[in-house]
C-alpha cells in the first residue's frame, strides 16, 4: 500500500498489515497513513475510488428499495463518529491454544473519525423497515473470482437489527474520501463491533429476516470452544469487549521520571477508567486519561507519571467500562482467538538501571 509509512507498520503479506506498538503513543486518532489493513479476499481495482459519489449501494427490505448513489446519500444528511476499528483477531497471538489465521498482537486497532449519514435516514426515506425484519445485511464489492462458490468468498454480514440507530454509510475518514484500502467509496460502520463488520466497498445494504448464510458468517467469526469449529449454535463476533494495553514504555531505560502511556476502550460501551500497575497486577493505581473525550466509541489515551527507581517491572493496565465490566486477566479462549482482551499478557516488561 504506497500511502503507507512502512517504519509504523508490520507486514504479515501484502493485504494484511499491523500498526507497531511503539506508534500509537497518546495520539487519540490514528493517521491514515499508520492504520492497519486486513483484506479477506483481493480488493476491487483502485478505479472505484476515482469518482467516489457515483458509487451505487442496493438499499433493501426497506417500503421502497432501490439503488442510491454516494452523491444521494450526501444530500440525505451527515455526522460523525470516531470509533475504535479493530481486527475480531487482534490479539490472537496472545491466546495460549495454537490459533490459525494472522497472529495480530496489539495493532490490528486504530481509532477512526467516520463521516457518513446515518443509515437509520436513508431507511426512513426508502419507506422504513419492511415487516419481519431482524438484522442489517451488509454485502462487500469485491468481485468473486470465476469458478469460486460466492457463499465461500463473499464479505456479507448481518448484524442484530437493534443496532440500526447506530450505523452510518461512512464515505470520509479522518477528513477526507476513504481510500480503497480503507473501504472507499463507501463503507458500513457499525460502531462498538469487530473489524469484519464494518463492510468495505459496501454495495448493497438490506434489512433481512434471517442471518446471511454466508461462510463468513455461519462457520467463520464465531466463538466456538476449544477443539469445536464455528457454526450458528455459537455467538457471532459482534461487539468489542473492554480492553486497554501498555503503549510506553517499551524499551529498558535509565532510572527517573517516566510517563507510563496506553490505550483504553470500552468496545459496545464507554470506558470509565483505567488502572495501571507496575507488579504484574499486584498493586494497581488510577491513570489519567489524556486528550479529549471523543465518545463512547473511540478509545482514550492514558498516562501515570512516575518516578522509577532500577529494577524490573511487569507493566499492565486493567480497563473498566461504564457497565462495570473489567478487563479479565486471561479471558476464556474460543478455537479462532477471537477478541483477546487479557491484561495479564497485554502487558510489557521493562528494565530499569
Ligand atoms: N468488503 C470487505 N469488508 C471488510 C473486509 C474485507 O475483506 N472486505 N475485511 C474485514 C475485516 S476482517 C477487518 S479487520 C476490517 C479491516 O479494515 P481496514 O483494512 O480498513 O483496517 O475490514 C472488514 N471489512
Ligand atoms: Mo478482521
Amino acid at each position: 500500500m504506497n500511502f503507507k509509512d512502512d517504519g509504523s507498520l508490520i507486514v504479515h503479506s501484502n493485504n494484511t498489515l499491523e500498526t507497531k506498538r511503539s506508534v500509537f503513543g497518546v495520539q487519540p486518532i490514528t493517521a491514515d497513513n499508520q492504520l492497519y489493513i486486513r483484506n479477506n479476499v483481493t480488493p476491487p481495482s483502485e478505479s472505484i475510488v476515482e469518482n467516489p459519489d457515483a458509487w451505487e449501494v442496493s438499499i433493501e427490505g426497506v417500503g421502497k428499495p432501490r439503488s442510491v448513489t454516494v452523491g444521494d446519500l450526501k444530500t440525505m444528511g451527515v455526522e460523525t463518529v470516531a470509533m475504535v476499528l479493530q481486527c475480531s483477531g487482534n490479539g490472537r497471538a496472545f491466546f495460549k491454544h495454537e490459533t490459525s489465521g494472522t497472529q495480530w498482537r496489539t495493532g490490528a486497532a486504530g481509532c477512526v473519525i467516520w463521516t457518513g449519514v446515518p443509515l437509520r435516514t436513508v431507511v426512513e426515506n426508502l419507506g422504513g423497515v419492511k415487516g419481519g425484519a431482524q438484522f442489517v445485511t451488509g454485502t462487500g464489492g469485491e468481485k468473486i473470482p470465476e469458478g469460486l462458490n460466492a457463499s465461500d468468498v463473499i464479505v456479507e454480514r448481518s448484524v442484530p437489527l437493534d443496532v440500526l440507530d447506530n450505523i452510518l454509510l461512512a464515505w470520509d475518514m479522518n477528513g477526507a474520501p476513504i481510500p480503497l484500502a480503507h473501504g472507499g467509496p463507501l463503507r458500513m460502520i457499525v460502531p462498538g463491533f469487530t473489524g469484519v463488520n464494518n463492510i468495505k466497498y459496501v454495495k448493497r445494504v438490506a434489512m433481512t429476516e434471517a442471518e446471511t448464510d454466508a461462510l463468513i458468517q455461519r462457520q467463520r467469526y464465531r466463538l466456538a470452544p476449544l477443539g469445536k469449529k464455528g457454526s450458528p449454535e455459537y455467538p457471532s463476533v459482534w461487539q468489542m469487549e473492554v480492553k486497554s494495553w501498555i503503549t510506553g514504555p517499551l524499551e529498558d531505560s535509565a532510572a527517573g521520571m517516566h510517563q507510563i502511556t496506553g490505550l483504553a476502550m470500552g468496545g459496545i460501551n464507554a470506558v470509565d477508567n483505567v488502572e495501571v500497575s507496575l507488579d504484574g497486577g499486584k498493586t494497581w493505581e488510577a491513570a489519567q486519561f489524556v486528550g479529549p473525550d471523543l465518545g463512547r466509541y473511540a478509545w482514550r489515551p492514558f498516562v501515570l507519571s512516575k518516578k522509577l527507581a532500577p529494577g524490573t517491572y511487569n507493566i499492565v493496565s486493567r480497563a473498566t467500562d461504564t457497565e462495570g465490566n473489567q478487563q479479565p486477566e486471561v479471558p476464556e479462549p474460543n478455537q479462532s482467538g477471537y477478541n483477546y482482551n487479557g491484561w495479564g499478557a497485554l502487558g510489557v516488561d521493562v528494565k530499569i538501571s
